[in-house]
């Protein structure tokens, strides 16, 4: 049954993009808040807002005793954790489990099982998705390493099994390299994680980022909703992701989507998930790790392909199927651009642009959507991430979004704080995009000037 009321336990756009969704299904919402946070539009947009500690994360959107109090005093069935924060720890899965609370999400144990990263890849060996050569498992000794590294050929990459994101991954292109990198890995692993386990694979060289939208229910429906290109990232942060890839055709798009639920299907995954993947440059691809929460870059796929993901997830945590629309076999329609609007100065290596935004004047007209909890006045903290405004662009085809983005750019007035809006201008200017050709060294490669 569909619930009564649920809390959002995140703030910024993604916490306002749920409570619309939840709006849409009648159901109410509930807020929980930093003291920084209280004058904030998603605050204002819930039917009910609780203020649950002061300005940093740590105390205050990561304390999950006070969330979990937050949902039982205001009689909220279920908790949407949005991205980031504690949307991937199974601790809070469970905790939300054993106080009756339905967690919108996959179960604990698939987060756990994904978040290790040596464990997902042999999981998804063993049920036939494509990885990339590698260690079978841990590599816990440099001999190890480079007994594996001989075997495959150089330039392998070490991964921290508890890592993602980038964070403890070292190259090695020689013998010679081996042994530092492989220790610096472990070094930087147990340093950021606590746990110094890492992995090895053959290095794909050149890659695209290429990933798959998955949703299933409690009723056998298992979706894979195409697949967003994301390969314009600076430091693992994505910057500007499109859908469908320019680099798939539709032959590698299909065994894509299947080896995606194949995914799905050896973790019995429910609710929305991605399955990202390596694309090589002959068009092969593997997979390299699975998010078990709803992305940033989601909107670009409900635009291709009409659907609602933030109503499907909760409608699959309320035990309904995913709806009739949605579960239609599908072609996707045109296609989408999101271009992340953060407040960072990108003629400064990117770096934070905290203030008072004095002017704020949207985008508007066809193909254009916005996806903001910013307004005229707003202040944009320092203690957390930059994303002021996600601009989603969709045309018939990718020459028709790339002139909307730019049109749409053009059109966009921000004040008071430096806006990665330029960056945006230069990309779709760029030859090699335009081309559909960036892999994921687009920014050093073509625009070396702003690192
Ligand atoms: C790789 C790779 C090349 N070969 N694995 C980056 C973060 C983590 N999710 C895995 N990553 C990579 N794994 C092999 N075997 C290159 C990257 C990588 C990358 C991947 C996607 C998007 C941007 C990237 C930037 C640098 C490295």
């Amino acid at each position: 049954m569909m619930f009564d009321k649920i809390l959002v336990a995140n703030r910024g756009e993604v916490a306002l993009r749920v409570m619309r969704a939840a709006r849409e299904l009648g159901v109410k919402t509930v807020a929980v808040y930093s003291t920084e946070d209280a004058d904030t539009l998603p605050v204002r947009y819930a039917d009910e807002a609780v203020c649950i500690g002061p300005a940093p994360s740590a105390q205050s959107y990561l304390q999950m005793a006070n969330i979990i109090e937050a949902a039982k005093n205001t009689g909220a069935q279920a908790i949407h954790p949005g991205y980031g924060f504690l949307a991937e720890n199974a601790d809070f899965a469970r905790a939300c489990a054993e106080n009756d609370i339905v967690f919108i999400g996959p179960a604990a144990e698939c987060i756990e099982k994904m978040g290790d990263k040596a464990t997902a890849r042999k999981t998804m060996a063993s049920c036939g998705v494509p990885t990339v050569p590698g260690s079978d498992g841990l590599c816990d000794t440099v001999d190890e390493a480079r007994a594996f590294a001989e075997r495959v050929g150089y330039p392998v990459l070490i991964k921290a099994t508890a890592g993602g994101g980038g964070k403890g991954m070292r190259e090695a292109h020689s013998p010679e390299e081996l042994e530092s990198q492989y220790k610096a890995a472990r070094t930087e692993a147990g340093a950021a994680f606590g746990d110094d386990g890492v992995y090895l694979e053959k290095l794909v060289l050149r890659p695209r980022h290429v990933e798959i939208q998955v949703l299933a229910d409690d009723f056998d429906n298992k979706i894979a909703l195409c697949e967003r290109d994301c390969s314009i990232q600076r430091r693992h942060q994505k910057l500007l992701e499109e859908a469908p890839s320019p680099a798939l055709d539709e032959e590698t798009r299909r065994s894509m989507g299947v080896a995606a639920i194949r995914a799905v299907r050896a973790v019995d995954y429910r609710n929305a998930g991605t399955i990202e993947f390596l694309l090589d440059e002959r068009g092969d691809f593997y997979f390299m790790e699975m998010n078990t929460r709803v992305q940033v870059e989601h909107p670009v796929t409900e635009m291709i392909t009409d659907t609602d993901i933030i109503k499907e997830q909760i409608r699959i945590a309320a035990g309904e199927p995913i709806s009739a629309a949605a579960r239609a076999p599908f072609s996707p329609e045109g296609h989408a651009i999101e271009m992340r609007i953060n407040a960072e100065d990108p003629d400064h290596a990117f770096r934070p642009s905290p203030g008072t935004v004095t002017r704020f004047r949207l985008p508007g007209g066809p193909g254009v959507r916005v996806e903001t909890f910013v307004e005229e006045g707003s202040k944009i903290s320092p203690y957390y991430d930059s994303l002021l405004a996600k601009l989603i662009v969709h045309g018939q085809d990718r020459a028709e979004a790339i002139a909307r983005a730019k049109r749409a750019l053009d059109e966009f007035q921000i004040e008071g704080v430096a806006t990665t809006i330029p960056f945006h201008k230069r990309v779709l200017d760029n030859e090699v995009f335009v081309a559909g050709d960036a892999t994921t060294d687009f920014i050093e490669t073509q625009m070396g000037d702003l690192l």
